[in-house]
């Protein structure tokens, strides 16, 4: 019997790389969400990759770029620190940065952070679909130039090209040892949070400019009810008053269809009938506020 392999490897990158899609995509299942909007994982998660005798724990991470508040400024330095504790670290890029379509300022950031701690990061271009070939050899170079990586590939998360040269990668690279996690496990997030976050998704897809990135989700209560269902309710805190009637909308259509929508995949992903609940609240100072840094793992001194 060959030794079984296990490690942790780190997806970092700028915000709306595409990393919470490729760790779907490496894990098989929905772990993190995923918006169009950056900035949308705020902290740390991980989700579990078998591949043959190998099992990779990847860690899908906010995106990494100049913070300035409290919030943005926990959730750079909770990426860094999963990038610090692992195996092996990916750095996702997006391929257009480097092919004249977009900035690339974000990235070199991260390149020179990679060159100060020494590390070796994979490169993975992403978002393949969306440039021509004839310009990613060249980006591809100028990129390994900077001396940071020790392997380039180029995929598509969303599409999947590339992924299984990946996840091989990645498999062979783990060390010797023990599984980290039940085989049959794909994620370790409390399942109260995972609601909390799929209503978070909910309401970034639906919501404008600033005021998905002044709430937070938290779930309230869970209990079991008949039929194996589940009875959550959930609180939107939300920093101003005039947030919370938009987060509501007229008659409060807004916040029913982002009760529908989330209760829907909700229950899609637990396999049982969920009734979801939604409460606004006014806390204007929730960014200020110690336990909602905690409850999430994020570090409110940071
Ligand atoms: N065309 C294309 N779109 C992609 C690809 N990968 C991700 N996207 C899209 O890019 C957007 C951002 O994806 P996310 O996975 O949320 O990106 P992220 O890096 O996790 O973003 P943050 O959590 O905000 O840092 C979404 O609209 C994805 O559908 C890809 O390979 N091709
Ligand atoms: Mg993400």
């Amino acid at each position: 019997m060959t030794a079984t392999r296990a490690g942790f490897v780190a997806i970092i990158g700028a915000p709306n790389a595409g990393k919470s899609t490729l760790v779907n995509r490496l894990v098989g299942s929905k772990v993190s969400i995923v918006t169009h909007k950056v900035q949308t994982t705020r902290f740390p998660i991980r989700g579990v990759m078998m591949r043959g005798q190998s099992q990779v724990v990847l860690v899908d991470t906010p995106g990494i770029f100049a913070p300035k508040r409290r919030l943005d400024r926990a959730m750079v330095k909770s990426a860094w620190e999963g990038a610090g504790d692992a195996d092996g670290i990916v750095h996702l890029i997006d391929a257009r940065h480097w092919t004249g379509h977009g900035d690339k300022s974000e990235d070199e950031a991260i390149i020179a952070r990679l060159k100060e701690i020494g590390a070796k990061a994979i490169l993975a271009l992403n978002k393949i679909d969306l440039v021509e070939r004839s310009g990613l050899l060249a980006a591809t170079q100028a990129l390994f130039d900077t001396g940071v990586y020790s392997d380039v590939v180029m995929i598509s998360g969303l599409k999947g090209d590339g992924v299984d040269q990946l996840a091989d990668m990645l498999a062979a690279r783990m060390p010797e040892g023990p599984y980290l996690f039940p085989e049959d496990q794909s994620a370790d997030m409390p399942v109260r949070m995972l609601a909390a976050e799929v209503t978070r998704e909910k309401l970034m897809l639906r919501l404008h400019q600033e005021i998905p990135y002044q709430l937070t989700v938290e779930t309230e209560t869970w209990q079991k009810i008949g039929k194996g269902g589940v009875k959550v309710e959930q609180l939107i805190h939300v920093s101003r008053e005039g947030h919370r009637s938009i987060v509501l909308g007229k008659g409060g259509q807004t916040i029913k269809e982002v009760g529908t929508a989330a209760r829907k995949e909700l229950s899609e992903i637990l396999g049982v009938p969920v009734h979801l609940f939604l409460r606004v609240k006014v806390s204007e100072r929730w960014q200020d506020n110690r336990e909602r840094f905690t409850a999430i793992g994020l570090d409110f001194d940071a």
